[in-house]
């Protein structure tokens, strides 16, 4: 043993002089987390009337979007950037006629029209996909994007977009097209997403990433209305993934499209999970409360619930379901295996419907 006289907070500042840093500083960091990660962000909503007025404010301020977008991100309060550490939710506005001109980024992205029609799409890797009220559109990373509004009124969809996630680990590459416009596929039998359904050319090699796909609101509503009599999850209703129709898997490598009904009355478990997720309201009003803040939410809010925070869902209404689409990094979590959720996990865990003639041989064995 020799004999020391410098502290520890002295010896602290040489090693950083010369670019070390000893473990027992990160065991004092790590002994802030005993018990999981304090929820990056805050609990917050964004209400539809008052984004809705800044939209159009932003369409006289901003004339003309060239490569840029007319899009409000939704910031939580309590972050430099984005709505969730990993996800950015916001709002875009197109006048009638306009085009937000094509690019690309290694940022993956999807939309959910709000105030669409027949006439409004975004093209995506030259495959035109339309954007009727609460249809979904997935942007993946590096699809070449434009936004064309040719119906006669403003457009406005939600955008969400893995910003914060692969801006932490520094792969974000951006390319304007150059033009307004990318060239379309002339042949829709040609386009990808035309491979992304119940059938498919068997004399292709299989692809099951960078597919534009489009999910319908008139092909996703009464699916999830048929569901409304399941018993659905205790935590969070009856809650749907948008699954990717190319790998059977989540919607995006790293983000999963959720529509979720809560039923006239229902009120969930409380639980929390290492995922965050951003909600938008299609249809309903009622509650979220997320560790010690209640949020009332109704039509076309937006708002957010930070990772690691517990929360439940009120729908206090008696005669009125809610609609909810929300967006969440699950599949980043899985992909890691940092997913957890306390009390219990409750993702695919419960059997599926039992097969009537395996239950009618069941009784009959056991008379
Ligand atoms: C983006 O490219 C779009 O293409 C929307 O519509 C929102 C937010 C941050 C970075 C890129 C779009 C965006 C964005």
């Amino acid at each position: 043993m020799t004999e020391t006289s410098k502290s520890l907070e002295e010896f602290d500042s040489e090693l950083a002089k010369v670019h070390m840093r000893g473990q027992w500083q990160y065991d004092r960091m790590l002994g802030t987390v005993i018990g999981g990660p304090k929820p990056a962000g805050v609990p917050a909503i964004w209400r539809w009337n008052n984004i809705l007025e800044k939209l159009v404010e932003s369409c006289d301020v901003l004339e003309e979007s060239f490569t840029a977008r007319r899009n409000l991100t939704f910031i939580n309060p309590a972050l430099e950037r984005g709505t969730t550490h990993t996800i950015a939710m916001g709002m875009q506005m197109l006048k009638p006629g306009e085009i937000a001109w094509a690019h690309r980024h290694t940022i993956a992205a999807l939309r959910f029209a709000i105030q669409g029609g027949d006439g409004l799409s975004t093209v995506v890797d030259g495959e035109i996909c339309p954007m009727e009220a609460y249809d979904l559109v997935l942007t993946p990373r590096w699809t070449w994007h434009d936004h064309e509004n040719a119906t006669g009124d403003h457009a406005i969809w939600l955008d969400v977009l893995d910003l914060g996630l692969v801006m932490s680990l520094n792969a974000i590459f951006y390319e304007p097209f150059g033009d307004e416009r990318q060239p379309k596929r002339a042949d829709p039998a040609d386009y990808l997403a035309a491979r992304a359904g119940s059938v498919r050319p068997v004399w292709e090699r299989r692809r099951d990433s960078h597919v534009p796909i489009r999910y319908p609101w008139r092909d996703i509503e009464p699916r999830l209305v048929a569901m409304a009599g399941s018993e659905g999850s205790s935590y969070d209703g009856i809650a749907l993934e948008y699954a990717n129709p190319m790998t059977g898997g989540p919607t995006l490598p790293t983000l999963s499209c959720w529509i979720q009904l809560l039923r006239s009355g229902e009120e969930t478990l409380v639980h929390r999970h290492t995922s965050s997720s951003v909600y938008f309201v299609v249809r309903g009003t009622g509650r979220v409360v997320v560790d010690e803040t209640e949020i009332e939410w109704t039509k076309h809010d937006a708002f957010v619930i930070p990772n690691w925070s517990w929360h439940r869902f009120i729908n206090d209404s008696k005669e009125h379901d809610a609609i909810l689409f929300s967006v969440n990094d699950i599949p980043t979590l899985k992909a890691l295996d940092l997913y957890f959720e306390e009390p219990e996990l409750s993702l695919a865990s419960a059997p599926w419907p039992a097969v009537p003639g395996n239950l009618t041989r069941d009784r009959r064995r056991s008379s």
